[in-house]
């Protein structure tokens, strides 16, 4: 029975654990991941967990420790590995960045040449200050990329950026954006047969519910005649629902829409003449 478990490997603490976390216990696996452990077992799919720092995951996947994985697609660019991209998953979203020190007058990226970049995607900056035709010295680190320019030990740095706190508190601008990344599912490619089955189930699962986390459900009154105009505001999975309501020329309008403009549809809608207006939201859609 060993074997017929599919593997997945996630990030044991950082900022991707918990988002990968909850992505499984959306998809409905119920498992057990409490502190310290390293490997899990779902009790109602077949799937065991590995807890792992995420640099780890890429190579235990091309091994075949693990089948498939979660990490940040900047890790994945640095390192170039035989590795398939299932699925973008919608969080850790990040760009990795060139900075320069406030006092340094950047124009254009030509001011970079033959100057110091401490970066720990040595691999993505190269090839990036390539297709720039940019010549630099990059100083490889592996952590508190930040600091370097404030010590002395370079001009610039190209680090991952999200809110951008970290950059200003050093006092460093943001120059360029080198490329943007989220956490993505990968796999190795060679799950066959009854892992490549649970492989599928699972990524229905996934699939699901990122739909449902892009939209929101909706419900609404509204007076028959104005019901045309109401439905060309909301084009649904397919079309709006519109039932009857007990009171006489009223209906009930249900429907699906994108969550990232559903304020805008909602006012829409109001200035449209709907009433009672509930977004509601979705935790699995199968399309
Ligand atoms: O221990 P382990 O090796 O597993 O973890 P780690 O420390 O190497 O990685 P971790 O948890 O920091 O990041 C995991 C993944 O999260 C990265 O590979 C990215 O894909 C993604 N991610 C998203 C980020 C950020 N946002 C981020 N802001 N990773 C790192 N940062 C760091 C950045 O390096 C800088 O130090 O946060 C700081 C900047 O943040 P802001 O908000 O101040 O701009
Ligand atoms: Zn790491």
């Amino acid at each position: 029975m060993r074997d017929t478990n599919l593997k997945i490997a996630i990030q044991k603490s950082g900022r991707l654990s918990q988002a990968s976390i909850d992505l499984l216990r959306k998809c409905d696996i119920g498992f057990d991941n409490g502190l310290g452990k390293l490997r899990s077992v779902a009790h109602n799919f077949p799937l065991e967990i590995l807890f792992l720092r995420d640099d780890d995951i890429p190579q235990y996947i091309e091994d075949g420790v693990a089948d498939i994985g979660i990490v940040g697609e900047n890790l994945l660019a640095e390192n170039e590995s035989n590795i398939n991209e299932l699925e973008k998953l919608g969080f850790g979203r990040c760009r990795l960045a060139l900075a320069v020190p406030k006092s340094f007058e950047y124009r254009t990226i030509q001011d970079l040449a033959g100057r110091r970049i401490a970066t720990s995607y040595p691999g993505i900056l190269g090839r990036f200050l390539e297709s720039n035709s940019v010549t630099s010295d990059i100083h490889t680190i592996s952590g508190s990329v930040e600091i370097a320019p404030g010590i002395g030990l370079a001009d610039a740095i190209c680090d991952l950026v999200s809110s951008g706190n970290t950059l200003f508190t050093n006092g460093l601008t943001e120059v360029e954006t080198v490329m943007e990344s989220e956490a993505v599912l990968i796999s190795n490619g060679n799950t066959e047969g009854r892992l490549q089955i649970i492989l599928d189930s699972l990524l229905f699962r996934i699939r699901s519910v990122l739909a449902a986390t892009q939209n929101k459900y909706i419900l609404l009154n509204a007076p028959n005649e104005k019901l045309d105009a109401i439905e060309r505001l909301l084009p649904g999975m397919k079309s709006p629902t519109v039932m009857p309501l007990a009171t006489s020329g009223w209906s009930s309008v249900h429907s699906v829409i994108n969550d990232d403009e559903h304020w805008n549809v909602v006012e829409k809608l109001k200035a449209a003449g709907a009433e009672g207006i509930l977004v509601i939201a979705i935790e699995q859609m199968i399309r």
